[in-house]
């Protein structure tokens, strides 16, 4: 049984090499190939650990049993017009991760709600200027996806006061957050959302979710967040938004194109703030042990774990 990593940045860097360590570290009889430098005969190949691989790459592998992300997304994968249908996916789930995902969505929050960026500008020209703030109560939160990540997310806002609902297919209870489920009801969810915090999968039902249409749905001067991928915004409409002032300000992870091009107009906006798609990076440490029991269920013929349902496309 033979797994092969192939991944689209350097799989030979810092990371890359991490990865490969634990893997060897907890399985030392692993056969791990590393695409393309020693991936061998495509036969050989049974299983492989992937961010975004080449297109046809999958369908090239006759004995491909499982393909398994290395995050928590899937579209990585499934953009592959080739990938090979019969072949499952599973993804990553992880504590570990969805506790740095939902960090990183209430820092950005509690960062806007309590004006941090202009009381970095006042401190960088020592400015003394103590404005009125609104308390969480005040703050309506809109949580799109209440997945693994949108449910950790929404209620830890939730137990910092914010009055909180989520948008996802099917209703949810988690105490204290009110369900919005279904297109019917997307716009009654945006509409009482002053910040909305995008952690949906991309599939083609997601994409461009954050459009003209959304942002206008939302209070005026509404705030987005997205850590989800970045074809859920229409960049265009988010710019055009944002100099209306019917939002005022946004914050993103992820983009459509990373890393997000030097003269992208993202980069120097105003109103906008960037990440460099490191909202949440899965650990290796963590979640080594769940790839090699997938790995090793796969080579067993037992039962996979967070198999992904290529229908739904998440
Ligand atoms: P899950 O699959 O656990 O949850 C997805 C949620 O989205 C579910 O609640 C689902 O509804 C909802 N949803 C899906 N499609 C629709 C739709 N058409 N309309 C309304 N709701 C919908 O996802 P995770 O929480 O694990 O992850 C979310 C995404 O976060 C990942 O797919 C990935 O793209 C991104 N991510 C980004 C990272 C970063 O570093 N920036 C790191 C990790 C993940 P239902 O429950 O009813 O099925
Ligand atoms: C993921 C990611 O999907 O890192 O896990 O974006």
């Amino acid at each position: 049984m033979t797994l092969m990593f192939v991944t689209s940045w350097n799989p030979n860097g810092e990371y890359g090499r991490a990865w490969q360590q634990r893997l060897r570290d907890r399985d030392p009889g692993i056969d791990l190939r590393v695409y393309p430098d020693t991936m061998g005969a495509p036969e050989d190949i049974d299983a492989c650990l992937v961010w975004a691989p080449p297109g046809g790459l999958m369908a090239s592998l006759p004995n491909l049993k499982v393909v398994m992300s290395l995050g928590m997304g899937v579209d990585h994968i499934f953009r592959d017009a080739q990938y090979p249908a019969e072949v499952p996916v599973c993804r990553v789930v992880d504590d570990d991760l969805i506790e740095r995902m939902s960090e990183w969505c209430v820092h950005s929050v509690l960062h806007y709600h309590r004006d941090g960026d202009k009381y970095d500008a006042d401190q960088a020209n020592c400015v003394w200027n103590p404005m009125p703030h609104m308390h969480a109560t005040e703050r309506r939160v809109g949580v799109m996806g209440l997945g693994a990540i949108g449910a950790d997310t929404a209620l830890k806002l939730r137990a910092l006061n914010f009055d909180v609902a989520g948008w996802s297919r099917s209703p949810k209870d988690l105490p204290g957050i009110e369900s919005f489920h279904g297109d019917d009801q997307m716009g009654a969810f945006l509409g009482r959302s002053d910040y909305v915090i995008c952690l949906l999968p991309l599939t083609p039902e997601t994409e461009d979710v954050l459009n003209a249409r959304a942002f206008d749905a939302m209070p005026k001067g509404g705030v987005v967040f997205n850590a989800a991928r970045g074809a859920h915004v229409v960049d265009g409409d988010l710019i055009a938004a944002l100099g209306s002032g019917q939002l005022s300000y946004a914050k993103l992870d992820v983009f459509r194109e990373e890393p997000l091009p030097e003269d992208h107009p993202f980069w120097r906006h105003p109103k906008i703030r960037v990440t460099p798609h490191n909202a949440g990076i899965t650990n290796p440490d963590t979640a080594v042990e769940q790839i090699l029991d997938n790995y090793h269920r796969a080579r067993d013929g037992q039962p996979l774990n967070n198999v992904v349902d290529p229908a739904r496309g998440y």
